[in-house]
């Protein structure tokens, strides 16, 4: 089974992209290889945070492929908050539920009634020694609640209901959730490129 090196912390994103791509690749993200450092998420788009984490993870595994995933929620009337900043939503030291309340408090102060209309976006990039090989995107479009409905995903999730459903992404299957989220969508972009490579 070829060997793709998912340069991530964020072990929920790696559980979903393993779901994902199946017995087709064997992933393994950094805690498989702790001596992979990658550079700080200076950019101001999702795509060049990826590059970033994609480009310098891939120059601590020569030969090996990586890819890398930096993804976030935006909501219209917050002007595309939390955006790439999505991760730190509450502070530099933040955690998930931390950015939770973050959001709800923000979307309660909108003096606007539902529905908050937003999407999860995900941009994906692969590289090789230091060069990116594929870039791709995808996004699921939804709207956010100010109350937290459902305990499974992670981040953002309990939050989120995409289009065409009635439960969050807490409350879905996970199978759904990996048929038609930003992460599969992104990911379904770069199966062709993944399997030239393989
Ligand atoms: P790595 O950089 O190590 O990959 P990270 O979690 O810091 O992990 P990002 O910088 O891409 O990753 O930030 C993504 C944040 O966006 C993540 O922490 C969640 O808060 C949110 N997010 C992304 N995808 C999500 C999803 O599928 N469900 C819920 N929240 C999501």
């Amino acid at each position: 089974m070829p060997q793709l090196v998912f340069a991530t912390s964020n072990a929920h994103k790696t559980e979903e992209v393993a779901a994902i791509l199946g017995d087709d690749w064997r992933v393994e993200d950094l805690r498989a290889h702790p001596g992979v450092t990658l550079d700080e998420e200076t950019g101001d788009t999702f795509e060049a945070n990826a590059i970033i984490k994609a480009v310098s993870g891939s120059r601590s595994v020569p030969g090996l492929l990586v890819l890398a995933d930096d993804s976030g929620l935006e909501v219209d009337v917050l002007g595309g908050a939390p955006g790439v900043r999505s991760a730190r939503y509450a502070g530099e030291n933040a955690n998930a539920a931390d950015n939770r309340v973050k959001l709800k408090g923000e979307l309660i102060k909108v003096a606007q009634t539902e529905p908050f209309t937003g999407r999860f976006h995900c941009c994906m990039v692969l590289a090789r020694d230091g060069e990116v090989l594929h870039v791709t995107n995808g996004s699921v479009e939804g709207r956010l609640l100010t109350e937290e409905v459902g305990a499974g995903g992670f981040g953002y999730d309990a939050l989120f209901i995409p289009d065409g459903f009635t439960e969050t992404f807490g409350v879905l299957p996970a199978e759904t959730k990996n048929q038609l989220s930003h992460r599969a969508r992104a990911l379904a972009a770069m199966k062709e490129q993944l399997a030239s490579l393989a």
